[in-house]
């Protein structure tokens, strides 16, 4: 197993990459897309995104980014502060929005991820983590959840407002886009959406030597925002696997949302679907309640043992990386490193320390 580290477009930088490699980190997984872009200057918020009803930011600020030169460069630069470029998290909602919504410009912009996916494989990038959602993660809120009054995220209840045109995924992909909103689909329909996602891309990903990992829906609820929702309940991660057994279709394996889902034994979701080798890397972070009521928190103060999922890991013998994926800002003139550092040392001493 190895350790990896999350970086927003942003912390593409040597102290990045230095603080990272000083956590003990090898391994790094790249967010491209600027989640809170405005319309000027690109944003450097350390929060996650919440998800809030007008959307956390416009899509399509960082496309100049997603070319092989700019893949190399980041693999290069990390490589020098001993880290391996692992994989890239979440396409652009301004890449994919007709893929998702199954709209009218869906084959050109298929082309384009092929593309992308093309050039990640060439630059030796492993995984594209990927959320086939029109709602994306949304409706949480921000507060003093975790231990000591740690800024965290959580969830009160269930998120009903409908979604407005030029809208998905919680990002605005058109400004100008007329007045009314996405029409309510069937979980059938998106699940459509996904095969002919999938089966487009699936003979580029094998050729190019990527996993394409899904994230599972994040809050795993049924609906969010009157859209269905794909991974909500544990098994149905299974029917993904089944569809395509392609060695290119993985799981971007988050323990938090699967710790929130309302029913499954969180121990058994992990050993039955790490045990089929085909997660392709970890969210490794812990919560406290369940949908529509939980709290993100810190790591060894959650509703999961961590030290227990560590034991099934290495029972199962899990080759991959694990990230932190979000934690507590903690209380002091650096939050988000504070709070990353000690997430990072907490699952290096359960590494070194479980047998
Ligand atoms: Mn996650």
């Amino acid at each position: 197993m190895k350790l990896g580290f999350g970086f927003y477009h942003y912390m593409l930088k040597d102290e990045y990459y230095q603080f990272a490699r000083q956590c003990g980190a090898t391994h790094a997984v790249v967010h491209l897309v600027d989640y809170f872009y405005k319309g000027s200057g690109h944003t450097k918020a350390e929060n996650q995104p919440v998800g809030d009803i007008q959307g956390w930011g416009e899509a399509g600020a960082t496309r100049s980014l997603w070319t092989y030169d700019h893949f190399v460069y980041l693999r290069d630069s990390m490589a020098r502060h001993g880290l391996t470029f692992e994989a890239i998290e979440n396409f652009d909602p301004a890449d994919w929005y007709d893929v998702l919504l199954d709209g009218p410009r869906k084959q050109e912009q298929l082309e384009r991820l092929k593309q992308i996916v093309r050039d990640a494989g060439k630059a030796g990038v492993k995984v594209i983590g990927y959320n086939f959602s029109i709602a994306g993660v949304a409706g949480r809120i921000t507060g003093p959840f975790a231990r000591g009054g740690a800024l965290s995220v959580g969830m009160n209840g269930p998120v009903d407002e409908p979604i407005p045109l030029g809208m998905v995924w919680n990002m605005v992909y058109d400004r100008n886009a007329p007045p009314g909103y996405l029409p309510e689909i069937t979980h059938e329909e998106l699940w459509k959406r996904l095969e002919y996602f999938l089966s487009e891309m699936i003979p580029v990903a094998e050729e190019a030597g990527v996993i394409l990992a899904l994230h599972p829906d994040d809050p795993p609820l049924e609906r969010v925002r009157r859209q269905p929702r794909l991974v909500y309940r544990p098994e149905l991660y299974q029917r993904l696997l089944d569809r395509f057994p392609s060695p290119s279709v993985g799981l971007e394996f988050c323990l938090g949302t699967l710790a929130e889902m309302q029913d499954g034994d969180i121990y058994q979701t992990i050993r039955h679907y790490v045990c089929q080798g085909r997660v392709a890397y970890i969210h490794f972070r812990n919560v406290r309640g369940k949908v529509p009521y939980y709290r993100e928190v810190f790591i060894d103060e959650g509703d999961v043992d961590m030290r227990k999922v560590i034991r099934i890991l290495k029972a199962c013998g899990y080759p991959g990386v694990l990230i932190p994926d979000h934690t507590p800002h903690m209380s002091c003139a650096a939050p988000w490193h504070a709070g990353m550092a000690y997430a990072m040392g907490y699952m290096k001493a359960l590494l070194d320390c479980t047998v």
